[in-house]
């Protein structure tokens, strides 16, 4: 541990706080990255951490035969909310294989294109609204109708429900609630608060879990008494057995499980489609380019099928590069299985674990080149991508506890990006700088977008 390096002024007791912001632990992390290289650590109290983006040890780590997730940090903060639910639960326990099995297949190809319908009902609902702030001469609000957006999709295609996120003008109850809890998961990890604010904090976060958890007994409660829905996730949570024990999810498990996918299956979304609008709106030709696609695969076709969306090769590369540079779940943690020597370098011993900085590996030079922080889609064409070494783009994270949500999200977002550029021209506000907001997940804060209704096409 000693041979990492650590910000040059360390306070007694408190440790790497200077110039430290509790709002932003991740640009603070990142800006530390740029200063102090590939691997490094950073103290807080008396807790150490070890971060690290060299795309070396991050290759090394997703050895899967030496290493694991760690549930720790922001994670662990969320065990709370999301109790023993898949991204929270620690990889001994039980019900993580028991809810990965029976819940998987619920994002097998054909339970996707399942779900297409619904994904275009729910994006129809976000063009009327821009219709109407278009017709109202106002700009959009990004991350505030995407939010509406992914949340109305998960909760339509996982359960069977409707916020009415498009009917209101403030965000839904659960949203408030929802954001409230991750914000606090972050504040755990920073700066200590005056135990006044840290008892206020800790009555908030407990109100904010009982009101997810009553919206989620509601919902569960309605589908029992309703019978089964259109074969979505909380079907399959409620019937269906394991393939091979037999075993079903408890109560206490559901309740958990659907907090964790209404949590997870929208905010991370809802911030890679509005940072991908943020870069399409500031890059004209990329949009242009993009949109072209769009007319050419899509022809004239209102609605267009579920193949249809994953032709759209180049709109995933404006995806995949907005994720590159602005992965909106930041980081991942991941603990060694046994002892072992990192990258030939750093020893570790079983249960030691580091934090990736996701956004610092996709910004490695060595393997981005020193133009990285450039958005650059043509970065994800199949000739680059092949001269890549592996395991250096890793927004969902890796192995055996990498995303189950990856191809529901990319399909959602492609979808989307899709109709949004086949209807309007995006247009930027010559005034606005990319702010980015944290919560555990990243957000553009405050990026709006004016808007013109496209004449040619649908
Ligand atoms: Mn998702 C795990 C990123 C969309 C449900 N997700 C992860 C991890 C990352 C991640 C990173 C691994 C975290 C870790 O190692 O600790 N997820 C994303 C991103 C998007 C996303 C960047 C969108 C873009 N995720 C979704 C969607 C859903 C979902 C949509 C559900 C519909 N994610 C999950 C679940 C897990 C997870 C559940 C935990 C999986 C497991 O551990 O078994």
């Amino acid at each position: 541990l000693d041979r990492i390096p650590h910000p040059p002024r360390r306070l007694p007791l408190l440790g790497d706080v200077l110039g430290v912001d509790r709002r932003t632990p991740l640009q603070d992390s990142m800006r530390l990255a740029r200063e102090l290289g590939p691997i490094f650590r950073r103290r807080v109290l008396n807790r150490e951490f070890v971060f690290l983006w060299g795309a070396k040890p991050a290759a090394d780590m997703a050895d899967e035969t030496r290493f694991a997730k760690h549930v720790g940090l922001g994670v662990a903060n969320l065990r709370p909310v999301a109790g023993d639910g898949l991204f929270t639960a620690y990889n001994h326990e039980p019900n993580w294989q028991l809810a990965h099995d029976v819940l998987a297949p619920g994002f097998s190809r054909e339970a996707m294109a399942g779900y297409h319908t619904m994904m275009l009902a729910v994006a129809g609902r976000l063009t009327g609204h821009w219709d109407r702030e278009l017709a109202a001469g106002r700009t959009v609000d990004v991350p505030g109708d995407m939010t509406r957006l992914t949340l109305e999709t998960i909760a339509r295609t996982g359960f069977g429900h409707d916020f009415g996120s498009f009917e209101r003008d403030r965000p839904h109850p659960f949203v408030t609630a929802m954001v409230g809890t991750l914000a606090h998961a972050q504040r755990l990890n920073s700066l200590p608060m005056p135990p006044v604010l840290q008892r206020r904090a800790a009555r908030r976060n407990a109100a904010d879990i009982a009101y997810l958890d009553d919206t989620v007994d509601a919902l569960v409660a309605a589908r029992r008494d309703s019978g089964r829905g259109e074969g979505d996730l909380l079907d399959r949570m409620l019937e269906t057995a394991h393939p091979v024990t037999g075993e079903r999810l408890s109560a206490e498990n559901v309740r958990k499980q659907v907090i964790t996918f209404l949590v997870a299956g929208h905010e991370t979304t809802s911030g890679a489609l509005s940072f991908a609008l943020y870069y399409l709106a500031e890059h004209p030709e990329i949009a242009a380019r993009a949109r072209a696609e769009v007319d050419r695969v899509w022809g004239d076709t209102p609605e267009p099928g579920y193949d249809q969306v994953a032709r759209l090769r180049y709109l995933r590369r404006v995806l995949d590069e907005s994720l590159r540079l602005w992965p909106t779940a930041p980081a991942f943690a991941r603990e060694a299985t046994e002892d072992t020597v990192l990258a030939g370098e750093h020893p570790m011993r079983r249960g030691g674990w580091a934090l990736v900085l996701t956004p610092m590996l996709h910004r490695d030079p060595e393997v981005w080149g020193e133009d990285a922080e450039r958005f650059d889609p043509d970065r994800f064409d199949a000739k680059a991508v092949r001269a890549r070494p592996p395991h250096t783009f890793k927004p969902f994270g890796t192995g055996a506890r990498a995303c189950v949500g990856r191809q529901f999200a990319l399909h959602e977002a492609t979808l989307v990006l899709g109709l949004l550029l086949r209807r309007y021209e995006l247009i930027p506000d010559p005034g606005y700088r990319l702010k980015v907001t944290e919560r555990l997940t990243l957000m553009p804060d405050g990026l709006r977008l004016g808007l013109e209704r496209r004449k040619a096409p649908v």
